[in-house]
């Protein structure tokens, strides 16, 4: 049966879930919607993950990567590494729909935001101000020789504990909604202890999240810097535009990612207009995406096995 309209999202942020429902069923758009959950998620600071002060680069400075898709038009606004304004999704709203560009970045992606009237903020906090131990994080960064080393062919990437953690103990918030019409969107603030201008897979059109308003929409959370090699949401998406169930086009579109890196960590939830969805994932022992449809008497979190 068609229930619509479906919201559904990356982990157990249920509150964020809740949000995007309120707006789509009082008659505001699916864009309303994700900009909504994302913002719940900026402001909760869901899991220390999404929002202002958890996991810096390596100079303790949190900046906040998002973005935001319009079904209806394939407009797509974005920020990287934004510096100092803590409503990233809003400022990539303002990006899609005041400017004809799609991704604005660091410094310069903040002094947009203010001249269209956004408050600045000290996004650091008590967690964030922790030096990073350099044993348990990727830095700090070392000048890298050039020419790198050639990699022996089939190399396997050894993905080391404290890697694992670093990866695991970071979610973000992605949010795809559909009445007919489909919006999808992301907002974190990336990995912990990243080289300063690092941006994840979050704010790029395709690999953080994809929306087709013939089709669906899909979003991926985990490692971004591996995931944006594949652009795993577009391929979910073109997957599920010839039929194929969220189930299954999720679960293709991380086989082509482990293909190339077995230890991947990571996920991908997509839905279809007709309100089915589904995700993969792979790294961790299951993973569990929230969702509110009329099929549902409450937001209810599904996992899946990875
Ligand atoms: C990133 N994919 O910046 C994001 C963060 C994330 O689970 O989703 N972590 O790589």
């Amino acid at each position: 049966a068609i229930s619509l309209p479906v919201v559904v999202n990356t982990w157990p942020f249920t509150n964020a879930t809740i949000a995007a429902w309120k707006v789509i069923t009082s008659n505001h758009t699916a864009v309303d919607a994700v900009e909504a959950g994302c913002s719940e998620c900026e402001m909760e600071r869901c899991d220390g993950s999404v929002g202002w002060g958890s996991d810096p680069d390596e100079t303790g400075e949190t900046t906040l990567d998002a973005m935001i898709m319009n079904g209806i038009t394939h407009d797509v606004g974005a920020v990287g590494a934004i510096r100092r304004v803590k409503t990233a999704i809003s400022v990539a709203r303002a990006v899609m729909e005041r400017t004809t560009h799609t991704l604005l970045v660091g410094d310069q992606a903040t002094a947009f935001a203010q001249q269209i009237g956004f408050q600045t903020s000290d996004l650091h906090s008590n967690k964030s101000n922790v030096v990073p131990d350099p044993k348990k994080s990727c830095g700090p960064y070392k000048p890298k020789p050039f020419p790198p080393p050639q990699p022996a062919v089939g190399k396997q990437q050894q993905l080391s504990e404290d890697k694992y953690k670093q990866i695991s103990s970071h979610n973000h918030d992605t949010i795809v909604d559909s009445q007919g019409n489909v919006a999808g969107g992301t907002s974190t603030n990336g990995l912990n202890h990243k080289i300063p201008g690092r941006v994840g897979d979050s704010p790029i059109a395709g690999a953080g999240s994809y929306v087709d308003n013939d089709v669906g929409g899909a979003a991926a959370t985990g490692d971004g810097d591996v995931m944006m090699r594949f652009l795993p949401s577009f391929y979910a998406v073109t997957l599920m535009k010839t039929g194929v169930s969220p189930s299954v086009a999720t679960s293709e579109a991380i086989k082509s990612i482990i293909r190339f890196y077995p230890d991947f960590i990571g996920a991908v939830v997509a839905v279809n207009t007709q309100g089915q969805h589904g995700a993969a994932c792979h790294g961790i022992p299951k993973f569990p995406y929230s969702i509110m449809s009329p099929n549902y008497t409450s937001v209810t979190v599904i996992e899946v096995p990875c």
